[in-house]
């Protein structure tokens, strides 16, 4: 089944990123206005700090600016941010990027524990720069950087013991309480162990350069978000689909079935959870689809780690319901469309039995025009599902093992939108029941053929370095 007629809501997109523009158009208006005397280059960096809600939340938002308060231009990739907190219960925290004008693809963020516990301080959010970031002139200012920081299991924190924390600072002020650092050395404020300028580099400098500075052509994400409405979500390059179109049940597809639960996986944290559930009527069915905003791949490797279910997690069984990972084009009327899939369907579908899981390359979906192979595979669990497209062909394999491999003809002929979702093939009788698809993460490297335990690894490294997103991909904003 091609997973063509796909209408993501466009208009809207437009609307949220033209309301990003404006805001950060008003930002830019409260222009910093101090200025380096010639040759000064002894505060270095100053950051100036925001926030906004109440101390008790179900996310933190901290906003900073950093500005170069030095005489010489200061290369954003050199320098790091810490933001101080105390983790409430011991609990995990994730964080991300919710609006910035400099993308927040260029903005890398990892948690980690602090050398030295203090009573208000026992982990920090290092806040970095990718190669992408610019340079900064003397005087010169990043401009507004919006985060989040919140519990992966989704409880609310308390903001009242971290040591960053101001509740009093609601526009853009000076703050000593966040630190800065120029090479992996303090220039900027003072630390929640009385660590000040003349500190030095504290033991973990330079380690976000080493394990997060990832190279050009990489898309990673392991799926920390809060809801889908996180904001993050578009700003990390993601679309929660809605609305009209099909396959399946016609018109369905809601943000309802979308959750990013914790401990998914035994590591703590979190996942994408897709959810498709019906009473047997299409009134009464959601069917939930992730996908990126824009066409990424066209060649390269695309690795996810996806839980697939053998039976409904409510009701009764017997629905022919798909879970579905794929790359597809953005117009199914395109002369060069591509469609590449992975779809598994436990109870079957289409006539067939199940369990199955089809693996297809596309070229014309009006056309009918594909290579396809099934595979009578139960695969209910966690597995790793890769499809490389290079060296003119596409494989497909789940845990390394090739399943299909397709020839020249059937390669990607424009670029991809990458995809998951969970839907319906048909409603073959009546009373509530839902089903599950779960994706730890997902991986892309563009241009070449990786293989998954390649995928795997760096993403195990990216896990260590508490890093939660990657986006090094050309043109990507
Ligand atoms: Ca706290
Ligand atoms: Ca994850």
């Amino acid at each position: 089944m091609s997973h063509r007629g796909k209408s993501p809501g466009k208009g809207r997109s437009f609307l949220i990123f033209m309301s990003v523009v404006v805001l950060l158009a008003a930002a830019g208006a409260a222009a910093y206005r101090w200025w380096p005397s010639d040759g000064d280059d002894s505060a270095a960096l100053t950051v100036r700090y925001r926030t906004e809600g109440p101390t008790v939340t179900d996310a933190a938002k901290p906003w900073l600016e950093v500005i170069n308060t030095s005489g010489k231009a200061v290369d954003l990739v050199d320098v790091t941010v810490r933001y101080h907190y105390t983790a409430d219960d011991g609990a995990q925290f994730a964080a991300n990027c919710v609006q910035t004008s400099l993308d927040c693809s260029t903005i890398t963020l990892r948690t980690a524990a602090a050398q030295k516990a203090g009573p208000k301080a026992d982990r920090y959010l290092e806040i970095g720069f990718t190669g992408e970031a610019r340079t900064l002139k003397p005087g010169g200012t990043t401009q507004a950087i919006g985060l989040q920081l919140y519990r992966v299991d989704d409880k609310k924190l308390d903001q009242s013991d971290d040591y960053s924390f101001d509740a009093a600072k609601t526009s853009y002020q000076e703050s000593e309480r966040v630190t800065a650092y120029l090479d992996g050395a303090q220039v900027w404020g003072e630390g929640p162990g009385g660590e000040t300028t003349g500190s030095g580099r504290p033991a973990n400098a330079g380690s976000l350069a080493e394990a997060v500075r990832p190279p050009a052509g990489l898309l990673f994400d392991d799926f920390a978000y809060t809801g889908p409405e996180d904001p993050s979500l578009a700003a990390n390059g993601w679309e929660v689909r809605s609305g009209a179109g099909g396959p399946g049940v016609d018109d369905s597809w809601s943000a309802k079935g979308v959750t990013f639960p914790a401990g998914e996986n035994g590591d703590g944290g979190q996942a994408l959870r897709l959810e498709a559930r019906t009473d047997g009527t299409a009134k009464g069915t959601v069917q939930s689809e992730f996908h990126t905003a824009r066409p990424v791949f066209r060649e390269g490797t695309l690795v996810a780690r996806v839980y697939f279910t053998d039976e409904p997690v409510s009701g009764q069984d017997g629905d022919h319901a798909s879970q579905s990972f794929f790359a597809i084009s953005p117009d199914h009327e395109s002369k060069k469309y591509s469609e590449l899939d992975f779809e598994y369907m436990a109870n079957g579908g289409w006539g067939r039995y199940g369990p199955v899981l089809d693996t297809t390359s596309w070229r014309s979906s009006d056309l009918g025009d594909r290579v396809t192979e099934p595979h009578q595979l139960k695969l209910g669990g966690w597995h790793t599902l890769a499809m490389t497209a290079a060296d003119g062909e596409v494989t497909y394999s789940v845990d390394g093992e090739v399943l299909f491999t397709s020839g020249k003809s059937y390669l990607p002929r424009e670029a991809m939108s990458i995809n998951f979702s969970n839907w319906f093939i048909d409603l073959p009788f009546k009373g509530e029941r839902s089903w599950e698809m779960k994706v730890d993460w997902v991986y892309f490297e563009s241009g070449r053929a990786v293989s998954p335990d390649h995928a795997t690894k760096a993403v195990a490294d990216f896990a260590a370095a508490g890093t939660r997103h990657v986006n090094t991909l050309a043109g990507s904003d």
